[in-house]
């Protein structure tokens, strides 16, 4: 591949070893259970995640919405960060499918809700309101430069709902990325949640797939629900056979990955003209401001980047870039990228 590919850890390929399992998965009906790798697969990250029982979803997106019909009945509230990426980037799937209002709240830098406006934003059981079930949280925070949250907050989270009889799901999309930048086991990270979901198919590297994680009961439910949305999948151990590779391979190298965002965010801060907020900086995931002084906005600088050396990078708004670093951009891909934007700045 001789595109250099910043935009998001969504692009990474599979790797050897997953094309390898995939050729090789033993494979079954998954509606009726009977797919062995499906079976392993859902296995592992329930017991990875320290849950009782987990579904293999097509993606992120699904995982989220799945979870969100299953804890909802139409009419319900959910309350989630005004900037988390159900609210903002999901389809407005929740309203669209379920007939479920998104809360919106808020967030600080880190992408935490406060925890006294989560409290108010809980309607008291008056038919005039929306019956509140549910608090959606992030981790990492995406739109806060994948922010690693740290549990003691969704301790505070989850002792709101049990006050009041809500559930609470995690978007983990890169919940991995968020342990790894804490150095904490995923299951402490996972331990004030009723679900999860999370991406194989970010910074694991697989080609397709997120599992969402939760109590047996809830994972029952969450089945039926995927049927209902068309993501029952029939033999869908070709795709679970590369996420038991992501799961047993990839993990462990993702401080790699935020090891190289460290110096690229380093590197962007000393160039003039190019802002970042360095103590945000923890897993994978850097916004730069761009200054509106320089005679070239994001897109320009994107631009040119593409033309003069096949770099990619995300066009966040006018003044913003996003740079994500992943297992196919290491630290050569990071030198040429900074080498790249001092020479475009300075024209
Ligand atoms: N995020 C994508 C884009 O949609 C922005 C990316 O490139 O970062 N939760 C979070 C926190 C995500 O970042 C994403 C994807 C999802 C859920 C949805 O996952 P998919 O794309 O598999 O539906």
């Amino acid at each position: 591949m001789d595109r250099i590919d910043f935009r998001s850890d969504t692009v990474t390929w599979p790797t050897a070893s997953m094309r390898q399992a995939m050729a090789n998965a033993p494979v079954g009906d998954d509606v009726y259970g009977e797919d062995p790798s499906v079976n392993a697969l859902e296995a592992l990250a329930a017991q990875m995640l320290g849950k009782e029982a987990a579904l293999l979803v097509s993606s992120g997106t699904m995982g989220n919405t799945v979870a969100i019909l299953a804890h909802t009945r139409r009419g319900d509230e959910a309350i989630l960060g005004i900037d988390s990426h159900v609210m903002m980037s999901e389809a407005g799937g929740m309203a669209y499918l379920g007939g479920v209002m998104p809360r919106p709240l808020a967030t600080d830098r880190t992408g935490k809700m406060g925890l006294g406006e989560v409290f108010k934003a809980v309607n008291p059981d008056d038919p005039h309101y929306p019956a509140t079930r549910l608090i959606l949280v992030e981790n990492s925070y995406g739109s806060k430069n994948g922010y690693p949250i740290e549990p003691a907050y969704f301790q505070q989270i989850h002792n709101i709902a049990q006050e009041n009889g809500l559930a609470v799901h995690m978007d983990g999309a890169r919940v991995f990325n968020a342990a790894a930048a804490l150095g904490l086991d995923v299951r402490e990270m996972t331990q004030h949640l009723d679900s999860i979901s999370f991406c194989l198919s970010k910074g694991l590297s697989a080609p397709v797939g997120s599992i969402l994680c939760g109590s047996t009961d809830f994972i029952h439910k969450a089945r039926r629900v995927r049927k209902v949305l068309g993501g029952a999948m029939r033999q869908a151990g070709v795709i679970a056979a590369a996420g038991i590779v992501a799961l047993e391979d990839m993990v462990d190298r993702l401080t790699i990955d935020h090891e190289n965002a460290q110096k690229l965010a380093a590197g962007l801060s000393k160039i003039e003209g190019l802002s970042v907020d360095l103590d945000l900086i923890k897993t994978n995931i850097i916004f730069c401001r761009v200054n509106q002084d320089l005679n070239l906005s994001a897109q320009g600088i994107a631009d040119e980047l593409k033309k003069r050396a096949n770099i990619w990078v995300d066009v966040d708004d006018v003044w913003k870039l996003r740079f994500v670093t992943h297992c196919w951009v290491g630290e050569p891909e990071v030198d040429l990228l900074l080498k790249h934007l001092r020479l475009i700045i300075r024209i």
